[in-house]
């Protein structure tokens, strides 16, 4: 059996909220084309790539590439206008501890974010030096629910994808993750993302001892058949 050696983290969802930042800007864009465009749709485009998320928006409507590059680049300076709000208190609660701990206990820290924003993230919430290595937008070329990302990142840190824990907000993010053999930890509602090991409300409920307890007695198939979806209580 492998140990944890390693945690993964996604950034958007997991560290801090930039989902409202993102509806903002594609509402923006949205409401500039005249497409309909509410938050409901925006909750699908969590961990979804900039381009897949504007086709979406486009709803499987056909333009040229140059268009596409325009809406693409129009969207994300509304998003980098509004990113440039963030401070550190934009950190979700629990977040830095976590982070904290998971480093005093000598473990690996990585981001697997599908965003090209994540380095700007990070500097705007002073968190860049927690992490070992970045893997962000530019890392791969294809995206989750590929497992590319993650697998990146665990050859960056040097580590085995059994020995890391990948920490995700959005379904897509899972299943790469369990794509990959990563052992996973869900962030939000459970209904969202069953098929993770462990579904936590947010970091302020994780427990590092306690975590590692159940990741390394156990082997993440047996989990995932056996316990979708286990809580911190449930541990
Ligand atoms: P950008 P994550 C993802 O980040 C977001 O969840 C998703 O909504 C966004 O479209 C994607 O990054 C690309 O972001 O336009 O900044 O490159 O959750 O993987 O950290
Ligand atoms: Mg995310």
């Amino acid at each position: 059996m492998n140990l944890i050696r390693g945690f993964i983290f996604d950034l958007d969802g997991v560290l801090t909220d930039t989902a409202e930042y993102h509806f903002r800007a594609w509402k923006r864009l949205a409401d500039e084309l005249g497409l309909p465009f509410d938050r409901q749709d925006n909750e699908a485009l969590r961990g979804i790539p900039r381009r897949e998320s504007l086709l979406r928006l486009l709803k499987g409507r056909s333009y040229p590439e140059e268009q596409l590059q325009a809406w693409m680049e129009r969207k994300n300076n509304y998003y980098i206008e509004y990113i440039h709000q963030i401070t550190p208190s934009d950190l979700l609660p629990g977040a830095r501890p976590f982070l904290l701990e998971v480093r005093a206990a000598g473990l690996k820290t990585a981001i697997g974010s599908a965003s090209k924003n994540a380095r700007l993230v990070l500097e705007r919430l002073e968190i860049a030096d927690l992490f070992d290595i970045i893997a962000d937008g530019y890392s791969v070329e294809r995206q989750k629910p590929a497992p590319d990302l993650f697998l990146f990142a665990a050859r960056q840190l040097g580590l085995e994808p059994p020995e890391c824990v990948v920490v995700e907000d959005a379904a897509a993010g899972i299943e790469a993750a369990l794509a990959g053999g990563f052992r996973t930890l869900g962030i939000g509602s459970a209904a969202r993302l069953g098929t993770a090991e462990i579904v936590l409300n947010g970091l302020h409920e994780a427990r590092l001892s306690e975590l590692l307890g159940h990741y390394n007695r156990s082997t993440p198939r047996i989990e995932n058949d056996a316990l979708p979806g286990r809580t911190m209580v449930d541990l």
